[in-house]
């Protein structure tokens, strides 16, 4: 169907396939290093090459000669680009004319290649010898006190970086550490904890070949995990079967075209991926799926051993509690709360019934809600319910973000760290560590707005542009003593410059890392807790370019004088810091051994093999008790919004315009609404609206507004609109978040619409 709004139309195409092949090419054009891109390519993934900074889903065993995709494309030309953001491009700029470009024009600029400070006289950056930024902000932190400072970690940062990172932090008295895993997957933590025993994924790679039904809720794989197309591909073609829940029609998520297939290269073929597709309201999947247990009770009413009840009787606790409450919820509300019918719902428990192997995949549609965590507990539930677990080709799989987001939290990024990893760290390194729980990210940046928090340290990201309410975040951000900024890109969080603020460069991960000792491999953890080496063989970008293992040891000596902690040697050999990690983490045993092994190791993950550290010692039914949004939304003219990822963007790093699997090209003011909702509105497409939030009460909150967006009409479930991240990042609260996590709602914002004024018909 072709319309005339520019930029706005229907992709009728399979994801993949030659539109990808062609993005590809282009993007690698556009970034100037053609040549540079196709060897780097061609390392990554592969055994002895490095890992794909994209996304954090496994590689396949048997791997295809290039393991790589369109996404992985962009964020590696993105980081070996020829583009520099040298010392003169910042003597030439000053930060009040930067804070007026674009996030896609400051990334753009290409990589960093000196240290730079902050100079107010002529704002503007100006490059620093390393030493002396060292010294001069270990001065600094000597001045203040432990809890003053905040440890943000973005989750590209390897485990060493990372390991060292939080060693350098509580050696030094605090446990602040923010971290990006707060911003996505912190509800997988407490959910799955509080389920299953361990916060993280229960499949391997190899379930997918044994499951015969996979579930996906609340992910977009087409642009966020494009490998998992592939793994989906062969569910597929041998017969498995795929659904999905998701409110928005993810194409990815309906059919591929392989770009590795000739076949369907050549014949423009393609594999239909998911068989159904449940487009539920946003914020409706406690509703729904508590709707689907309850028609699963039903039928084992009528035909007992739907529910395993020897796996329920000998593996579980709760499940009586879990029961009478589905027994108590009246359908109409259930129908309402999930914007679908009892008949679908009875539906995907009669599919669900029916089938042996399930796994539920799942993302952030499901975590960043203000009922996140209860949310992933009631994936759990069901999958309890037919013993969906501890099983071959059966669990839970959420997809992680950040390609070692996972790998940050396991080797101690942590604000709250167990006293057996306290203990060890404290033995192993003969140093005293902070007991008191430390700040998860929202509560840092509440600190920093407070004033109680003075210094900022950032390990990557952009935390300022990623975090909700930027009406709040970004002048809490000039109010700091400090702040430091370990980068490879410069991006806006860098110019919300306070009295002293660095920007250190550091080697990206396709960068060959050499030390005393050599070239160094670092080590990452895909979503289902793989380990393996990852080598970088690129000239880096700028002579002046450390580590970041260098960065954290070069900090930790000026800060700390008299530490017993041989910062220089472990920089100098990371197998050191490996064996360090194993001194203090017992996963990590054999750590250096383990990872020569190809695709290296995986970590111990008792609830795979059936065995729950919970407190019960079993898998633990959990009863919904909040609801995402107040039932008074669903009943008025309110929308629930989710801010949402184009597929030319990695958070808040916007590759370009396009979003070409939802039709969208070279604009994103744009909201997906759904004919019905724009029809009961008097909208239709290509109408300019503004968009407001709602505060708890329901009233229309004057500060948090956006302008000015254009209606672009989808398949879309009912009562639910999508905006990007992170320009819709004004219409959030830094106060909404899901209690048990503190990770903010990113994906239940109620909002209502007004039409622009001054703004013709178009
Ligand atoms: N290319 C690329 N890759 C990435 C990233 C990137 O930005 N770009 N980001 C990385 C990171 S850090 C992360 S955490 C992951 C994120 O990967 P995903 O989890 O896929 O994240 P999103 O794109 O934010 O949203 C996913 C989906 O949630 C759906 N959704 C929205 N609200 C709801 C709801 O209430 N219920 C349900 N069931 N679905 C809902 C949306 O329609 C969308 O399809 O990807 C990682 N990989
Ligand atoms: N509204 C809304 N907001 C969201 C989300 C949402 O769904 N909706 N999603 C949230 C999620 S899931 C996440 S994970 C956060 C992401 O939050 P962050 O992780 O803080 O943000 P990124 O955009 O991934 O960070 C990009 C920057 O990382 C730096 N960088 C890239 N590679 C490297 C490297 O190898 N080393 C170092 N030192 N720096 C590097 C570059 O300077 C680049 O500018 O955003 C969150 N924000
Ligand atoms: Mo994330």
């Amino acid at each position: 169907m072709k319309n005339n709004i520019q930029g706005l139309d229907h992709y009728e195409g399979a994801a993949g396939g030659w539109g990808a092949v062609k993005a590809c090419a282009s993007y690698v054009v556009s970034q100037k290093s053609p040549l540079r891109d196709t060897i780097a390519l061609f390392k990554m993934n592969q055994d002895k090459g490095f890992d794909c900074p994209g996304c954090a889903w496994p590689d396949p065993e048997h791997r295809s000669p290039m393991e790589l995709c369109e996404n992985g494309v962009k964020a590696v030309s993105w980081e070996t680009t020829h583009k520099k953001a040298s010392a003169e491009f910042f003597a030439h700029h000053t930060v009040q004319t930067l804070l007026g470009w674009s996030d896609y024009a400051l990334e753009n600029q290409g990589r960093l290649t000196q240290p730079m400070k902050y100079d107010i006289i002529t704002d503007t950056f100006q490059p620093v010898e390393w030493e002396h930024a060292f010294a001069e902000i270990g001065g600094i932190m000597r001045g203040l006190a432990p809890e003053q400072v905040e440890f943000y970690t973005s989750g590209r940062t390897s485990n060493e970086a990372a390991f060292l990172y939080q060693l350098y932090a509580r050696e030094y008295g605090s446990n602040n550490f923010p971290d990006c895993s707060n911003m996505c997957h912190s509800p997988t933590g407490t959910g799955l904890g509080s389920s299953i025993g361990i916060g993280k994924g229960t499949v391997e790679i190899s379930d997918f070949d044994a499951a015969d039904l996979v579930i996906c809720v609340g992910h977009n794989p087409g642009t966020n995990h494009p490998r998992m197309l592939a793994t989906l591909r062969e569910v597929a073609q041998r017969g498995g079967r795929i659904m999905s829940v998701n409110p928005m029609r993810e194409r990815g998520l309906e059919r591929f075209s392989f770009p590795q297939s000739p076949k369907e290269m050549l014949t423009g073929g393609h594999t239909e991926l998911s068989e159904d597709y449940f487009q539920i309201r946003i914020g409706g999947d406690a509703w729904f799926f508590r709707g689907v247990m309850k028609a699963l009770l039903e039928l084992d009413a009528q035909q007992p051993g739907v529910i395993d009840t020897d796996f329920i009787a000998n593996h579980t606790s709760g499940f009586r509690e879990l029961a009478d409450d589905l027994h108590r919820l009246e359908w109409a509300d259930i129908e309402r709360g999930a914007g679908l019918d009892r008949q679908t719902m009875v539906y995907f428990a009669e599919i669900y019934a029916s089938h042996k192997r399930v796994i539920i995949s799942y993302g952030l549609g499901i975590t960043q809600h203000r009922n996140g965590t209860q949310n992933v507990q009631q994936l759990i539930n069901l999958l309890l319910m037919r013993g969906n677990m501890g099983r071959e080709g059966a669990g839970i799989c959420p997809l992680r973000g950040h390609s070692n987001v996972q790998g940050d939290r396991s080797v101690g990024i942590n604000e709250a760290p167990s006293e057996d990893f306290n203990l060890r760290l404290e033995q192993y390194f003969a140093i005293t560590v902070p007991r008191a729980h430390g700040r998860a990210s929202v509560e840092s940046i509440k600190a920093i707005e407070s004033g109680e928090s003075r210094a900022l340290i950032c390990m990557g990201g952009n935390l300022a542009v990623a975090m909700p309410e930027p009406q709040r975040t970004f002048p809490a951000m000039r109010k700091l003593d400090l702040q430091v900024h370990v980068a490879t890109k410069l991006n806006r969080s860098h110019l919300l410059v306070c009295k002293d603020s660095w920007i250190l460069p550091a080697l990206g991960r396709s960068e060959r890392d050499v030390q005393s000792s050599g070239v160094q491999s670092v080590t990452v953890e895909d979503s289902m807790s793989m380990v393996h080496a990852s080598t970088g063989g690129l000239k880096p970008a700028s002579r002046w370019l450390m580590s970041e293992p260098a960065i954290v040891a070069g900090l930790a000596r000026a800060t700390l004088p008299n530490s017993p902690v041989k910062w220089e040697q472990m920089v100098g050999d990371y197998r050191l810091i490996r064996q360090a990690i194993e001194a203090v983490i017992p996963a990590f045993y054999q750590y250096n051994a383990r990872i020569e092994a190809p695709g290296g190791f995986r970590l111990d993950n008792p609830a795979s093999r059936g065995e729950y550290r919970t407190a019960s010692g079993k898998a633990t039914f959990h009863v919904c008790t909040t609801e995402a949004i107040a039932d008074d939304c669903l009943t008025g003219n309110e929308l629930i919004l989710a801010t949402i990822r184009s597929h030319d963007q990695y958070n808040t790093t916007i590759y370009g315009m396009d979003d070409r699997y939802r039709g969208v090209t070279g604009r994103r003011d744009v909201i997906f609404l759904s004919a019905e909702e724009a029809s009961q509105r008097q909208l239709k497409q290509g109408d300019v609206v503004d968009i407001a939030a709602l505060d708890d009460s329901g009233q229309v909150c004057h500060q948090r507004m956006m302008h000015r967006q254009t209606v672009h009409i989808v398949p879309m479930g009912t009562k639910s609109i999508a905006a990007y991240l992170p320009e819709a990042n004004v219409l959030l609260s830094l106060d909404a978040v899901d209690e048990e996590s503190l990770t903010p709602a990113y994906k239940s914002v109620p909002v209502t619409l007004f039409k622009s004024a001054g703004v013709n018909d178009a």
